[in-house]
């Protein structure tokens, strides 16, 4: 397990970067820790998401090794149509793609987990002559080093700078040539608040130079029974991954949360054009949490939010990237319209 940077409380970056390991000269994996431990800040995090009225918890807790795990499965699930999408538009557009972000030499890309679809990209980045850096930013340690590793493995003189942390505290510490395209796939900016989201675009639009691009990937907004279908798979594998969160408390925070005690729930919310994820409480129960000294009481049928996975349309996300001081450049879809793929650079 490696929540190494639990730290979404954590206010400061002064802490150093431990160099943890350097395999050949052109790969390094640097890990962020924050000031108290790597624990600290989910500490407090997990405290404030259990004491409010309605619980919640942040879904940065699920990528343990075994919830990176889990969520790969996800990836290959007939109902998530995701990942498949975003795979065809890469696949379709990887050279537009390249062309239009000013043949990169550097790709930052942020929750990397596998980087699976990534590939397709460094592809078409080596296949022009700019692949120069590749940076997979995330916040499991074990997928980091791994990707990373494999990654320089694949590419004949790529420079691999793996970063350990989290992309909403350690972003400012990324150094690498430019042009660079900073990446966010998969439809993780769906997992943020729209508060979160908004403080997450400013930043990165801070982040841009003008031959830079950041590159989005957005799942949108389709009939309920195709999006509900793809978060309530037959298989299981989604609660699997939902519940995991509570074996991370468990093992983390010294909870005695009973996993089979609770279900997973996962309904599209059309007010808020999002997937609304939750366990809820299947008795009464009072869950201890040593580590926090604390006790959390669940009545039967309660929920506490996990996750949200929120659903776009291009104008909604040309308003929210001019909100962010980001202008979209290019908008790319898969046949079925399912996901979008956009660029976006800094406003003028
Ligand atoms: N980009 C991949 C993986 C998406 S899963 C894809 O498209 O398939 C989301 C990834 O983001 C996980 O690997 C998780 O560990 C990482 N992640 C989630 N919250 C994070 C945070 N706050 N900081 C850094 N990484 C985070
Ligand atoms: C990582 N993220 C984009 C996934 C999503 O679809 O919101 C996480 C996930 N949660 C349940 N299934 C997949």
């Amino acid at each position: 397990m490696c929540i190494r940077n639990g730290g979404y409380a954590v206010e400061t970056i002064e802490n150093p970067i431990e160099p943890s390991s350097t395999t050949p000269d052109q790969v390094t994996v640097d890990v962020h820790l924050p000031p108290g431990g790597p624990l600290s800040g989910m500490a407090a995090d997990v405290r404030a998401g259990l004491s409010r009225p309605f619980k919640e918890l942040s879904p940065r807790y699920f990528y343990d090794e075994r919830g990176s795990q889990l969520f790969e499965q996800i990836t290959e699930l007939p109902e998530y149509y995701p990942t498949r999408c975003e795979r065809e538009i890469l696949v379709e557009q990887a050279m537009a793609i390249c062309s239009a972000a000013n043949n990169p030499a550097t790709l930052i890309e942020l929750g990397s987990g596998s980087a699976a679809k990534t590939r397709v990209l460094l592809d078409a980045m080596q296949s022009v002559g700019c692949l120069d850096t590749y940076v997979p930013v995330d916040i499991s340690e074990e997928i980091t080093r791994d990707t990373a590793e494999k990654v320089a493995s694949e590419y004949d003189g790529i420079n691999v700078r793996g970063l350990v942390c989290d992309f909403e505290l350690d972003l400012e510490r990324i150094e690498a040539g430019g042009p660079r395209v900073i990446a966010l796939l998969g439809g993780t900016i769906g997992n943020f608040a729209p508060q979160q989201r908004a403080g997450f675009l400013r930043r990165i639009a801070n982040l841009l130079d003008a031959d830079d691009r950041f590159l989005l990937g957005t799942d949108l907004v389709k009939d309920r029974a195709t999006l509900e279908a793809a978060y309530n798979d037959s298989a299981g594998v989604t609660a699997a991954f939902n519940r995991n969160v509570l074996a991370v408390l468990n093992r983390e925070l010294q909870a005695d949360f009973d996993l089979d005690a609770f279900e997973h729930v996962a309904r599209w919310d059309p007010e808020n054009l999002w997937i609304d994820i939750r366990l809820r409480s299947l008795t009464d129960q009072i869950v201890n949490v040593r580590a926090l000294d604390m006790q959390a009481p669940f009545a039967a049928g309660e929920e506490m939010r996990t996750e949200i996975s929120t659903k776009y349309a291009r104008p909604g996300l040309e308003s929210i990237y001019a909100e962010a001081g980001l202008e979209m450049t290019d908008w790319f879809t898969d046949s079925e319209g399912l996901f979008g793929l956009s660029l976006a650079r800094v406003a003028r």
